[in-house]
């Protein structure tokens, strides 16, 4: 762990510490915790990616040094499993209901394997495996994922389910069989969750030298054309398989020859100089805001307790006065707020018929000519099919992404008007105890409230989706003069180019009205904590202070004493905090 890390949080531990142990400045120290939380448990997410039996779980246990995770030559990975530091080897069960459970590591395979837990009977929602291996010291969660693509499609949504957690991922291939149209299709969907991707291709033991280097070209150049990435793109040629044995050898040149040892000295850059630094300085900041926050409480409850009780009753109803307006204005923000979500669901109902629309305009010609130009009418029907499933998933697919940013655009705009009008609020109420009681105001910075939508991916199945006609020409209708024929399997075909519109726009329509709800209600709530730590917390201030004062005549000399004393502790923690 680097020095500033540990600075870090031993200061937020002892800030976390005293805030709580005063009554105006607890609630601040649930901030505070919950910014400590983000900074341990803010633990990066690397997580293997890749078709079923691709080696994901084989390269994992060679980053372990042990053949800790089950392999196989069957679909064998059921269940999402993080591997995290800790002195001893042991497992964490959670279950979708019901408390976690502790196991030996030799017992995983009956939670996590589709042969011992198969269709996930068992309810397991993730697992949690505590390994000392180094680079998991590193403050990183490495994350198994069932591999996708098999016939056990639940395994398939099981990971596409689990990519919001992932910060970074291994994305493993290997080429026998070359990259597949279900592993583009998942990078498509993992490239919209996970912004920092690195590329391995597996089992190259399995190559000579030379179809190592056409394998890679070939990857590459696929990469670049049917995924539309660029840049630089570095792909690793590894064998976890040699790694492991390598491993378990300790033989250090047999690990460099894996490929292991050029992945994990470009993983520790990476961890060392994108992932730590940008956590860090975020958590750092706010904390100073969050002690600067509580500074103003203090400042506020020690003037209160010193002037005169009759000036500190007229203060605090000048106070309250404002308090009484603010929180009507409060109150209509948050109205006119619920009227903007029920206007934006509108406009997302709208935009998705809107899509409807277009897609059946756009696929109904498709099939109108495969039926039109066919030669041979007996295939006429399957060929119709085929010809608007590849041209569901073009259009689908080309129009997922714009859907969502245009709305994510929208939500961030709405937010930020109302952010900004939550600030002046809250700012002018500061203001005014700032001059009633004689402190420096200090204007908080602007908030940057939690605005983003997920993008909803897609998948083949919501496209395709089970709707396929059976085609059966029967004996009576290849009797029929051709255009007659043809009329007749237009109109089969007709109804399925309408449900595969409505099935997809439908699917993405959901996904983003979730999406908006939550991301309104998540803004909601950050806004009203906000307010409680700050303008709430000013006003209890006050009302204790004026009891404290009427019940005895002046402030007792220990309580300013203590209270200048947590003035201090906290003014070197924020100065502290502000060198991080
Ligand atoms: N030759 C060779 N075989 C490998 C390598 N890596 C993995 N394998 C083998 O490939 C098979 C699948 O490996 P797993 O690690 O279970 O693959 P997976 O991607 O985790 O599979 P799922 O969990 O089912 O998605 C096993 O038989 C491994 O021994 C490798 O580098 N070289
Ligand atoms: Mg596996």
């Amino acid at each position: 762990m680097s020095v500033t890390m540990t600075h870090l949080q031993n200061n937020l531990q002892t800030a976390v510490t005293h805030l709580a142990q005063h009554p105006a400045t607890a609630p601040l120290a649930d901030r505070l915790n919950a910014l400590q939380g983000r900074l341990t448990t803010g633990r990066f997410h690397l997580a293997v990616l890749g078709q079923f039996k691709r080696g994901k779980s084989t390269l994992l246990n060679a980053f372990l040094g042990e053949p800790l995770l089950p392999t196989g030559i069957v679909p064998v990975t059921a269940i999402p499993s993080l591997i995290v530091y800790g002195p001893t080897r042991q497992a964490r069960i959670f279950f979708h209901e019901g408390a976690p459970k502790s196991v030996d590591l030799d017992q995983l395979a009956a939670y996590i394997t589709e042969a011992a837990n198969p269709h996930n009977q068992l309810g397991v929602a993730r697992v949690e495996v505590q390994h000392p291996a180094p680079l998991l010291a590193r403050g990183v969660a490495l994350i198994d994922t069932p591999g996708i693509g098999s016939t056990l499609t639940h395994n398939t949504e099981t990971t596409l389910d689990f990519l919001t957690e992932v910060d970074a991922a291994l994305f493993l291939v290997s080429a026998d069989p070359p990259l597949t149209a279900v592993e583009l299709d998942f990078l498509q969907a993992v490239r919209q969750r996970v912004k920092r991707l690195f590329f391995l291709l597996n089992k190259v033991d399995y190559l000579t030298p030379d179809e190592q280097q056409e394998s890679l070209r070939f990857l590459e150049n696929t990469l670049r054309q049917q995924a539309a990435l660029d840049g630089d793109l570095q792909i690793f040629p590894v064998s976890a398989r040699l790694a492991l044995e390598a491993q378990l050898r300790q033989d250090k040149n047999a690990w460099v020859d894996s490929g292991m040892a050029a992945v994990v000295a470009r993983l520790e850059d990476f961890l060392q100089t994108e992932k730590q630094a940008t956590l860090q300085t975020a958590i750092a900041t706010k904390a100073g805001e969050t002690i600067r926050e509580a500074l103003q409480l203090l400042h506020t409850e020690r003037r209160a307790l010193t002037m005169p009780l009759e000036e500190l009753q007229q203060k605090r109803c000048a106070f309250q006065d404002a308090l009484t307006a603010a929180r009507r204005q409060r109150q209509q923000a948050a109205d006119m707020l619920q009227g903007d979500q029920r206007r934006m669901v509108e406009r997302i109902n709208q935009l998705a018929a809107a899509l409807r629309a277009e897609a059946e305009r756009e696929l109904w010609p498709v099939v109108a000519t495969a039926v039109a130009t066919t030669t041979n009418l007996d295939e006429a029907e399957e060929l119709a099919q085929r010809r608007l499933a590849d041209a569901t998933e073009t259009f689908f697919s080309a129009r997922y992404a714009p859907f969502s940013q245009r709305l994510q655009t929208e939500v961030t705009t709405l937010f930020a008007t109302y952010a900004n009008q939550a600030d002046a609020l809250v700012n002018d109420l500061r203001r005014l105890a700032a001059d009633l009681f004689v402190f420096e105001f200090v204007p908080l910075s602007p908030d940057e409230p939690p605005a983003r939508l997920q993008t909803p991916y897609w998948t083949r199945s919501a496209i395709m989706g089970g709707l396929g006609l059976p085609i059966s020409p029967n004996v009576w209708e290849r009797m029929l003069p051709a255009a007659t024929r043809k009329r007749r399997i237009l109109n089969r075909v007709q109804p399925l180019v309408a449900a595969l519109a409505l099935r997809n726009t439908e699917h993405l329509r959901w996904a983003v009205v979730q999406n908006t709800q939550q991301a309104l209600r998540q803004f909601q709530m950050h806004l009203d904590a906000r307010w409680h730590e700050t303008i709430e917390a000013t006003a209890q201030v006050l009302e204790t202070a004026v009891t404290q004062r009427q019940e005895h005549a002046a402030a007792s000399a220990p309580s300013l004493a203590e209270l200048d004393q947590f003035v201090d502790t906290l003014q070197t923690l924020a100065q502290a905090l502000s060198g991080l």
